[in-house]
C-alpha cells in the first residue's frame, strides 16, 4: 500500500567544511527564500519518488557492490531552478564519472518502475526554496566538494519540518 512507501532518493553529503562554505554563501545572498538548514545540505544524484518496501529491498541488493568513485567536484555558479523556487550553488559541467554514476542510477531506479528522469543531470546543492522572485546572482567564491561516500536518504516531514535521513551508505575504497 502507498501508506507503507517512502519517499527516497541517491544523494552525495556535504562535509562539514564544505558546509561552512555554503553557510557563508547563503548569508551573502541574503534571504531569498526559506534557508535550508545546513544539516539538510546534500546534493542529489536520483530521485526515486515514493517507493515501497519491496522495491527498497531489490533495489539495496541491485547496488550491493556500487563502486563509489573517489572524486572532487567544484561548484562555480549558483543557478535558479525557477519552477522549483530554488536556488542552489551548482557547476555547469559535472566529472564524468558522476554523470555515469547518476545515469546509472537514473537507469536503474526507472527500471524498478521508480521516478523517470527526464532532465538532464545537473549536480546542484540547494540553498533557498520557496524563491520565487530573484534579480541577478553575482558569480559565487567556488566550493570544492570531496565526493567519498553516496547515501540511499529518506525524506520525511515531522511536525512540519522537513528531514533527510540516511538508510544506506556506500563509500569509496580507500
Ligand atoms: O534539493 P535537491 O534538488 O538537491 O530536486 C529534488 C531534491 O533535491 C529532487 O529530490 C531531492 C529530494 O527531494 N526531486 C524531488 N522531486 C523531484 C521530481 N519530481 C525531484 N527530482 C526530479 N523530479
Amino acid at each position: 500500500k502507498s501508506t507503507m512507501a517512502e519517499r527516497l532518493f541517491f544523494a552525495l553529503p556535504i562535509g562539514i567544511s564544505s558546509q561552512m562554505a555554503l553557510i557563508k554563501h547563503q548569508a551573502q545572498l541574503g534571504q531569498l527564500g526559506r534557508v535550508v538548514p545546513a544539516a539538510n545540505f546534500h546534493l542529489t544524484l536520483a530521485f526515486l519518488g515514493q517507493v515501497t518496501q519491496k522495491q527498497k529491498e531489490a533495489l539495496i541488493e541491485r547496488w550491493r557492490d556500487m563502486e563509489v568513485p573517489r572524486l572532487q567536484l567544484v561548484l562555480d555558479r549558483y543557478l535558479h531552478f525557477p519552477k522549483a523556487g530554488v536556488v542552489c550553488l551548482g557547476c555547469e559541467q559535472s566529472p564524468l564519472a558522476l554523470t555515469q554514476l547518476a545515469a546509472r542510477m537514473r537507469r536503474d531506479a526507472a527500471q524498478h518502475g521508480l521516478h523517470s528522469h527526464r532532465a538532464p543531470f545537473r549536480p546542484h546543492v540547494t540553498l533557498f526554496r520557496g524563491v520565487h522572485q530573484i534579480t541577478e546572482l553575482p558569480p559565487p567564491a567556488p566550493v570544492t566538494l570531496a565526493l567519498s561516500e553516496i547515501q540511499l536518504m529518506r525524506s520525511h516531514r515531522d511536525m512540519g519540518k522537513l528531514i533527510y535521513s540516511p538508510l544506506v551508505r556506500w563509500q569509496a575504497p580507500e
